[in-house]
């Protein structure tokens, strides 16, 4: 199999998804750190399933639209968003392009055709549905993807979503990241069945991939965007990737898990990738080095620069809200800015 890939001259793809797994899980620790220290204001880690979602989004497109879920940033990174979009919404300072008013870490980039997080779990996938439908009745190309969190798949949103995506054979991709964890909610205790397994009862395929391999998600994962992209109707794929960290900056994991991936472990995606790679001949630890040193030095350099972008000016909370301002948000505003 992953002599095919080579074969295919794949090396480039490969290289730059381990690239961007690198980058991910140094944006992520500096984020995590920088949270710490009371630089920024929250944050949900995406250690440990970097692999995921970029073996996943190795076979999408530009033209594909992604309702992406609040851990989903090292996908984001592989699909070109620059780091400077992903630090200013960190910061929520006046480059950021929510302009400060998006819940901290639910991160968009609608020029790269991520859509914005919603912090109702789940909320996303109705919404990836009803854009597959209108994507194919306005004829556009291109392909959706929904992704979620294992606690997700127990929500209404997740088996209406799945149900009418099936039955309209609409091209959607669920992915379920699955780290084993709702917050302190083992999967076991709020399902009975292994979430791929569902997809039989919708009408759809499902396929249970190891999240913790970029290579192995890539290969399983070809023929299920393949079967999305030739119209042949949704898919659902489970990824088990488990957490390598807190849910969010706002707990404590040892309170729950016991069994904590640790950053380098043989358990630790980053490793576990990289070790393939080696072992395939496509880069040498030399040069695995260098990328994470690079990606240290990048990401520390555009964190503190961007650090020092000042915050939105508070009479841009006013903006948006309708079309033309009404007397009581020109009232409103007056309060804050001063008034003539
Ligand atoms: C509809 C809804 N219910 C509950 C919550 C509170 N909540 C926030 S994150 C979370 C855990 C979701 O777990 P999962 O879908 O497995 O994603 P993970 O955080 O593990 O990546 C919960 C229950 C919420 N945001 N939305």
């Amino acid at each position: 199999m992953s002599e095919e890939i080579i074969e295919h001259g794949e090396k480039e793809r490969l290289i730059r998804g381990f690239g961007a797994m690198v980058l991910a899980r140094t944006l992520d620790n500096k984020i995590m750190t920088a949270q710490r220290q009371g630089r920024v204001g929250f944050f949900t880690p995406t250690s440990g399933q970097e692999a995921a979602q970029i073996g996943l989004s190795m076979h999408l497109r530009k033209e594909d639209i992604i309702y992406q879920y609040y851990r989903d940033m090292p996908m984001m990174l592989h699909m070109g968003v620059p780091v400077d979009i992903i630090i200013n919404q960190i910061y929520g300072n006046s480059s950021d392009i929510a302009k400060g008013r998006q819940m901290p870490s639910h991160l968009l980039a609608r020029n790269y055709n991520f859509m914005s997080v919603p912090s109702p779990v789940a909320t996303n996938l109705p919404l990836a549905v009803g854009t597959a439908y209108a994507n194919r009745y306005l004829k556009k190309q291109g392909i959706v993807v929904a992704s979620f969190g294992d606690g997700s798949s127990s929500t209404p949103d997740f088996h209406a979503a799945m149900n009418l995506a099936a039955v309209y054979n609409l091209p959607v991709i669920f992915f379920c990241e699955n780290n084993g964890l709702a917050i302190s909610l083992p999967t076991e205790k709020q399902t009975k069945v292994e979430i791929w397994k569902k997809a039989e009862a919708y009408g759809m395929p499902g396929i249970l991939v190891n999240g913790s391999d970029m290579i192995d998600t890539y290969e399983k994962t070809r023929e299920m965007v393949e079967y999305v992209r030739e119209g042949k109707g949704p898919v659902l794929i489970e990824a088990r990737c488990p957490r390598m960290g807190p849910h969010s900056t706002s707990d404590d994991p040892t309170k729950y898990l016991t069994d904590i991936v640790k950053e380098g472990s043989d358990r630790d995606p980053l490793v576990i990738t990289q070790k393939r790679l080696i072992e395939m001949g496509i880069i040498t630890e030399q040069v695995a080095t260098k990328m994470r040193e690079d990606s240290q030095n990048f990401i520390t350099s555009r964190f503190d620069e961007l650090e020092k972008v000042p915050p939105p000016s508070p009479e841009t909370l006013f903006d948006d809200v309708y079309d033309e301002h009404t007397w009581i948000i020109d009232e409103e505003r007056g309060d804050i800015i001063g008034r003539n």
